[in-house]
C-alpha cells in the first residue's frame, strides 16, 4: 500500500468512528461521553434520563470536530438530575444543544448545576436549551490545571438562545444565579431567556447573570431578563459585570479580583420587571461599555466602585443611571424616568411597538459597537434609536423573545469579533491563565472538589451591600447555561407572534406530552 493510500485509509477509519452515537437510556448517555472522541455527535432519543452521576466531559473536541450532545429537537429528551451537578464540561469543543434539564432535588441545595465549565473547556457552545430548577444552571470557574499547575480558566464560551429559569425562588442560602461566571475572556451571552432567578434563603439576592473573578471581554447582547414573571419578592437583578464580587484573590485571572470585568459590553437587551433593584449592575468593571437597553419596570442602572469606568449611552428606562462609591462611568444621551405607557402598545407584555416615538427614534447617537437592534434589524437609517430597538421600518419585531438571526456575532462588522470593534482581532488578549498562585481556592465545594466555590464557598462579601441596595451575592460564584434551539426560527422563538405567555406555555404544554 503507497504512503498516499494508507493516509486515505487511516482517514476513512477515523471518519467512520466519529459521527453519529445514538443512546436511548442514561446509562449509555453515561458511557458515550466517558468514550468520546472528535467528531463524535451523541444523539439522545426521545424519553427521560435521570442522571445516577454527573457527565465529565473531559476529552477535547477540535474546532472542526467538536464532541455534541443533543437530542433531534427540544423537547424530544428531559434529562433529568438529582445530584450538585449534571454536565461538568473540562475538555475544548463540546456543544450541547436542544436538551430539556430539570433539576428535580428534594433538596434545593443539592441541585447547583446543569452545566459546569471549568478549566481549559475552551469553545463550549451552550444553545437552544431548556434549563430549569437549578441554583447556578451555568457555572464556570478556573481550576489549577494548566501545564505547571496554574490555575486556567474556560474562554470563548457562546451561550445562546437558551431559556433559564426557575419554578419557586430556590430554598437555600448557595448562590442563585443562572449564569455564574468566575474568570475566562470573550464570554458571549447571547440571545437567552433568563426569568424568575430567585433565592428564597441566605440573602434573597439574586442575578439572572454575570461575569466576574478579572474576566474580560464578555458580551451580554439581545438577552431578555424578565426578573418577576412566574412568581415575585426578593431581590432580582438583571445582567451584570461583577456580581456581588468575588474572593478570594487567588480564584481570579492575575491573582486578582479587582477589577471584577474589563472591556465587556451590554447591548441591545431588554430587562424588565426587577422593581427592586437595578437592570444592570456593574460592580468594578473596568472599561465597560452599556449601550441601547431598554429597561423597563427595575430600578435602574447601578454603576459601582472605584474600578468601574465605561460609557452608558443610548439606554432607554424608567428608572434612574446612578455612579456610585466611586465609580467615574460616562452617561450620554440615555432617557430615565421614561413613562413606557405613554410611548409603547403594551410594555407589560415585552410589546414595545411604537405609540410615541418622537423621544427616541432617531435621538440616538451613532455608535460603533452597535450595529444591530435586539431583534438582528441593521440600524440602517442613518440615525440610531436610542433604546434595545430600531425603528427604521425593516421587520415587524418589536419586543417580545428574541428571534435567531443576525450575522451570528450580533455586532454586523463580519469581522467575527464579538467586541464589535471592528478591530478583527478575537484573540487580542489570549487567556492570561498565568496565575502561579496554587495558594488553594478555599472554596469547599464539598461533592467535586473542583473549586467552584459553589455550596459552601464562604467567599466574602466585598461590596457589603444590603436588601434593596443589593448588588451583593454572599457566597460568590455561580453560573447558568443556556442554549439554542434547533435548525431555523420556529421551534421555539418563532412563537413571538403569538405572545410571550402563550409561547410559553405552548413550549411546556410540548414538554409534558413527551416526558
Ligand atoms: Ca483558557
Ligand atoms: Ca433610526
Ligand atoms: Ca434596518
Amino acid at each position: 500500500m503507497s504512503l498516499g493510500l494508507a493516509l486515505v485509509a487511516g482517514l476513512a477509519s477515523a471518519t467512520a468512528e466519529a459521527g453519529p452515537v445514538p443512546v436511548a437510556d442514561a446509562a449509555e448517555l453515561q458511557q458515550a461521553v466517558a468514550n468520546a472522541a472528535p467528531g463524535d455527535e451523541i444523539i439522545l432519543a426521545p424519553g427521560t434520563y435521570t442522571l445516577a452521576n454527573k457527565l465529565s466531559c473531559t476529552a477535547d473536541g477540535t474546532e472542526a470536530a467538536p464532541i455534541i450532545i443533543r437530542a433531534d429537537k427540544l423537547g424530544d429528551a428531559v434529562v433529568e438530575m438529582d445530584n450538585l451537578e449534571g454536565f461538568h464540561v473540562q475538555g475544548a469543543h463540546w456543544e450541547i444543544a436542544n436538551l430539556d434539564i430539570v433539576g428535580v432535588c428534594n433538596d434545593d441545595s443539592s441541585c447547583e448545576h446543569a452545566f459546569h465549565v471549568t478549566g481549559d473547556a475552551e469553545f463550549t457552545h451552550i444553545h437552544h436549551n431548556l434549563v430549569h430548577n437549578f441554583n447556578a444552571h451555568i457555572k464556570a470557574n478556573g481550576t489549577e490545571t494548566g501545564p505547571n499547575g496554574e490555575r486556567v480558566w474556560p474562554d470563548d464560551v457562546v451561550v445562546e438562545y437558551n431559556e433559564f429559569f426557575n419554578d419557586a425562588p430556590r430554598n437555600t442560602s448557595n448562590p442563585v444565579t443562572p449564569i455564574d461566571v468566575v474568570g475566562g475572556r470573550r464570554w458571549m451571552i447571547r440571545a437567552n431567556y433568563i426569568h424568575d432567578h430567585a433565592k428564597g434563603g441566605g440573602n434573597n439576592i439574586s442575578y439572572a447573570a454575570f461575569l466576574k473573578g478579572n474576566s474580560r471581554d464578555g458580551v451580554f447582547e439581545r438577552n431578555l431578563v424578565v426578573c418577576e414573571r412566574l412568581h415575585s419578592g426578593q431581590i432580582r437583578l438583571g445582567l451584570s459585570f461583577g456580581g456581588g464580587g468575588t474572593g478570594p484573590d487567588s480564584v481570579c485571572e492575575d491573582g486578582s479580583c479587582t477589577p471584577e470585568h474589563q472591556d465587556g459590553i451590554m447591548r441591545n437587551n431588554i430587562i424588565a420587571n426587577c422593581p427592586a433593584d437595578v437592570g444592570i449592575y456593574v460592580n468594578e468593571g473596568q472599561a465597560s461599555l452599556v449601550y441601547n437597553n431598554t429597561l423597563y419596570n427595575t430600578t435602574g442602572i447601578d454603576m459601582r466602585f472605584e474600578a468601574t469606568s465605561g460609557e452608558v449611552r443610548n439606554n432607554l428606562l424608567d428608572g434612574e443611571i446612578r455612579n456610585r462609591d466611586g465609580a467615574t462611568a460616562n452617561f450620554q444621551t440615555n432617557l430615565e424616568m421614561v413613562d413606557f405607557d405613554a410611548w409603547f402598545v403594551a410594555p407589560a407584555m415585552l410589546d414595545f411597538s411604537l405609540v410615541d416615538g418622537a423621544a427616541i427614534v432617531d435621538q440616538g447617537e451613532t455608535l460603533a459597537e452597535v450595529i444591530d437592534d435586539y431583534c438582528t434589524n441593521i440600524r440602517d437609517d442613518g440615525s440610531h434609536d436610542i433604546g434595545a430597538l430600531e425603528y427604521d421600518g425593516d421587520g415587524d419585531c418589536n419586543g417580545g423573545l428574541p428571534p435567531e438571526g443576525g450575522d451570528g456575532d450580533g455586532d454586523g462588522d463580519g469581522d467575527g469579533d464579538p467586541t464589535g470593534d471592528g478591530d478583527g482581532d478575537p484573540t487580542t488578549s489570549g487567556d492570561g491563565d498565568g496565575d502561579p498562585t496554587t495558594s488553594g481556592d478555599g472554596d469547599g465545594d464539598p461533592a467535586t472538589g473542583d473549586g467552584d466555590g459553589d455550596p459552601t464557598s464562604g467567599t466574602a462579601d466585598e461590596t457589603g451591600g444590603t436588601g434593596a441596595d443589593a448588588g451583593v451575592d454572599e457566597a460568590g460564584d455561580e453560573g447558568g447555561c443556556s442554549c439554542r434551539s434547533p435548525g431555523p426560527a420556529g421551534a421555539g422563538w418563532g412563537l413571538v407572534a403569538l405572545g410571550l405567555l402563550g409561547w410559553v406555555r405552548r413550549r411546556r404544554s410540548d414538554i409534558d406530552v413527551v416526558s
